[in-house]
């Protein structure tokens, strides 16, 4: 048999996590490098940290990106994924705004089964829908994960960050209002202050991210004047990506494929811009990696009028931390490097 068609089988059994023959045992070692290989740099024990990712997966095609960068960093202890739902902008896209949870899910899976992981994280359903005021959780296994982990007596720091809505977050605070001295909330969302406005995230729950900065837990929000900043290209993600691995591959895939459908879908609007992209949820790792401490102010927290999601005053000695600037290129090559690493091109 042709060696590397025996080393591809190899490959996808140790994916689906089932036994190996000595021979194929042998080949895997000789001639392959997977994840399961992948030696992260040394990061002290002290300066790690517990995490949960909450993602809209699949709502367009840059969740993927902050997730494998997320799971490839050695700082974190990863305690879960959980699927955001992105019902409201879903609606919007004439997309399955009922499955918008599921789909997620089904993403999640997709990305981390094509990392190969030795370990891979846990996977949690969050919520199907956008909570149904700010007093009412949408319970959910994510949102029970978060609260569990955050009751656990455990000096390791928690972050959970929101790729999208915040929902599974503000259920797992409206489950357990404890949690809000054990979690920072770090959030991809909201419009650019003073004035704030429609944005994509806040959008899908405004309610849940009314909670959160209503609430005592220490909040790091990362608007969209910054987020947007985190630009790449086809050709970029092409030459530094793609190679990497089935993972790699599939990040470029799955971008070509929702920048024609989306190219196509919405043919007047300014977005997508047909050979860019913006990875805007990646900051949430990189603030994490290096908080950016003159990149932030600490303000007074507002919160979003739930009719054209402007900040209004809130009254209250909480501040928050906004950040004005993340370092584009820190946030982007970090993750070229951990992807080409880990899965060196063949
Ligand atoms: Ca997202």
């Amino acid at each position: 048999m042709n060696k590397n068609i025996l080393a591809g089988a190899a490959l996808f059994t140790v994916a689906l996590s089932m036994p190996l023959s000595a021979q194929e045992q042998t080949t895997t070692n000789k001639n392959t490098t997977t994840a399961n290989q992948y030696q992260p740099v040394p990061v002290p024990e002290i300066r790690k940290i517990r995490l949960f990712i909450s993602t809209d997966a699949k709502n367009e095609a840059d969740d993927q990106f902050a997730i494998v960068q997320a799971i490839l960093t050695p700082k974190f202890k990863i305690k879960g994924i959980i699927s955001s739902q992105y019902s409201n902008t879903a609606k919007l896209m004439e997309r399955n705004a009922e499955g918008s949870m599921d789909e997620g899910y089904a993403e999640i899976q997709k990305v981390v089964s094509l990392m190969d992981l030795a370990t891979p994280p846990a996977i949690y359903h969050g919520a199907k829908h956008a909570i149904k005021d700010e007093k009412t959780a949408e319970v959910s296994e994510g949102a029970k994960a978060i609260v569990a982990e955050a009751m656990k007596d455990d000096k390791t720091p928690l972050y959970v960050i929101s790729l999208g809505p915040i929902t599974d977050l503000a259920s797992a605070y409206l489950l357990e209002p404890k949690i809000a001295d054990k979690v920072t909330a770090v959030w991809i969302g909201g419009g650019d202050y003073p004035k704030g406005g429609w944005e994509y995230n806040l959008f899908n729950d405004p309610s849940a991210a009314n909670v959160i900065f209503k609430s005592k837990m220490p909040v790091w929000q990362v608007p969209r004047a910054v987020y947007s900043t985190m630009r790449t290209s086809l050709s970029e993600i092409s030459y530094k990506v793609k190679p990497h691995g089935k993972i790699g591959e599939y990040l470029f895939t799955q971008m070509v494929d929702f920048n024609e459908w989306a190219s196509n879908k919405f043919p007047t609007l300014n977005w997508p811009k047909g050979e860019s992209w913006s990875l805007g949820d990646n900051p949430a790792v990189s603030v994490l990696l290096d908080e950016h401490e003159y990149g932030y102010k600490d303000q007074p927290v507002y919160v979003f009028d739930q009719k054209n999601f402007e900040y209004k005053k809130f009254k209250s000695n909480k501040k928050i931390r906004v950040y004005h600037y993340v370092d584009p290129r820190f946030t982007l090559e970090d993750m070229f490097a951990k992807i080409a690493l880990a899965y060196p091109a063949k």
